[in-house]
């Protein structure tokens, strides 16, 4: 990687630098779910035990944002702080992240943006919590995420407990399978539906290992296929809710959104918001240890694919 090539308002924390450099394993981390998808203090602890986690297996984290009109790779705790508290952070796709640099904004990237910036400095391992899909209702509100297009076409792994129960999950399997992108179940059969192991749907692909997804990355670099990967893994039996409880307080979410005719970016964060209030925290609870177990995946792949 030429570090050198990069834009110059670009800020690459050292650890990351020296793991590029290196060839050390690294893991990106997004910032939307800092940003707009938990409540201060807990996005804070959330971020930073999510980083001590991939450290711990010898991985180096890089947590992508943007701060002030600078694109971060790697975040110093101060600037990590900084972004859990801020209030009106922006919430940037592909769309937006050339407006955020140019006119100085302080922004979370979502998958999709932050799938731009990690390919840029040659990142190719992602970890999250939830991708973005096809909301419910889709045939009205044409609200489909752009991380499913940044999937179709930017070469990076992201590592997710299936798409969020909120969305219309076939359709979000559908629009994933023409955009090409591969969804691997890790250790599963069954599509995870998020706050839940299992769904009533199949996943296309499986693979039980690490190492057999590195290799399966390898394939697809000498096929030269450049899109992204998707990998479903379960969130930890102990950490779920069970799909009854949970898709009554999504129903009355998604009641509420309507009657409040939210829309567009506004979407997630408000059903994620209503369902960790429905659900007095627990949902919260659960989307945390979804992400550090998804953040434990992607250091076990990314140490087998910089082997
Ligand atoms: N996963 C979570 N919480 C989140 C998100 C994912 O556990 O807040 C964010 C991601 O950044 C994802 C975004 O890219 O929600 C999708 O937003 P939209 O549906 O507006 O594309
Ligand atoms: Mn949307």
């Amino acid at each position: 990687m030429n570090l050198a090539k990069l834009p110059s308002f670009v800020d690459i924390h050292e650890d990351v630098s020296k793991a590029l450099n290196e060839n050390i394993p690294i893991v990106a981390l997004e910032s939307t779910i800092i940003t707009h998808g938990m409540p201060f203090p807990e996005n804070a602890e959330m971020a930073s035990s999510v980083e001590a986690l991939i450290r711990e297996h010898g991985v180096v984290p890089a947590t992508i944002a943007v701060i002030d009109g600078r694109i971060k790779i790697g975040l110093t705790a101060e600037e990590l702080i900084k972004l859990a508290k801020v209030k009106n952070a922006m919430k940037i796709s592909r769309a937006d992240i050339a407006f955020a640099i140019s006119q100085g904004k302080t922004a979370g990237t979502t998958v999709a943006a932050t799938m731009i910036i990690s390919r840029m400095a040659g990142i190719r391992i992602f970890a999250t919590g939830g991708i973005g899909g096809v909301h419910k209702g889709v045939e009205t509100s044409f609200d489909i995420s752009a991380d499913l297009t940044e999937l179709g076409k930017t070469d990076v792994l992201v590592v997710a407990a299936g798409a969020k129960a909120i969305l219309d999950v076939p359709k979000t399997l559908e629009v994933l399978e023409t955009q090409g992108v591969p969804v691997v179940g890790y250790k599963t059969d069954s599509l995870p539906a998020f706050w839940t192991r299992r769904s009533d749907l199949a996943v296309p692909l499986r693979m039980d290992s690490a190492a057999q997804i590195s290799d399966f990355l390898k394939v697809r670099d000498e096929l030269q296929l450049c899109s992204g990967v998707l990998i479903a893994n379960p969130i930890p039996k102990k950490d779920q809710i069970p799909s009854k409880i949970i898709n009554k307080y999504i129903e009355t979410a998604q009641t509420e959104m309507e009657a409040n005719n939210i829309s567009g970016k506004e979407v997630t964060p408000f059903l994620l918001k209503r369902i960790f209030e429905l659900s007095k925290g627990e949902s919260l609870k659960s989307n945390i240890a979804l992400v550090k177990n998804n953040a434990i995946v992607a250091a076990k792949i990314s140490l087998e694919f910089y082997k």
